[in-house]
């Protein structure tokens, strides 16, 4: 991507890369700029305070975080910007990802976080959501997303068709 990026994919480790990349190409799917980068709230706190203190002033308008294990990535960041923060459970222990699950969804009062599935589905889900909010002041985003769901609609009746003539119905 070429263009400022408006969204922000945040991971705590290169070990969440092969799930994080699903929602960049969510986000590519759409054509939504966006950046991508480690971080870790455990590893590198200060790193991870400076990007959330200055993601809204470079233009990033919606921040993606993905973490496994005992997963703080996300509320970390969602307590020092007022972006929308959405975050991605990850299963990088033998608690395949409820742990990042509760870690992520069980956020304080005050400190919202949007956290979606475990995994690949919930990263997919973390960029078509993302693409979703800052469709609400781009219609020709809005547009796409519309067009998406429409095909998403039209690849099950395509399956209902299959099975019904399988079945001579
Ligand atoms: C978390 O610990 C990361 O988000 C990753 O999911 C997990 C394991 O990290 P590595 O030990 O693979 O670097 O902070």
């Amino acid at each position: 991507m070429h263009s400022k990026p408006v969204v922000s994919i945040l991971m705590g480790s290169d070990s969440d890369l092969e799930i994080m990349n699903e929602a960049a190409k969510a986000l590519e799917q759409f054509g939504v700029s966006y950046e991508i980068d480690i971080s870790s709230a455990h590893r590198s706190p200060a790193r991870t305070s400076e990007f959330s203190r200055g993601a809204a002033a470079r233009g990033i308008r919606v921040i993606i975080a993905g973490a496994g294990g005992a997963a703080h990535l996300a509320g970390a960041i969602a307590a020092e910007t007022t972006l929308p923060v959405i975050a991605v459970p990850i299963a990088a222990t033998t608690l395949g990802g409820l742990d990042a699950l509760l870690a992520m969804v069980q956020m304080p009062a005050g400190i919202p976080v949007a956290t979606v599935a475990i995994g690949k589905a919930g990263a997919t889900n973390a960029g078509i959501l993302a693409a979703q909010i800052l469709a609400t002041s781009d219609p020709a985003l809005a547009a796409k997303l519309t067009a998406y769901k429409e095909k998403l609609a039209r690849g099950v009746e395509e399956k209902s068709r299959k099975l019904r003539e399988s079945r001579g119905k």
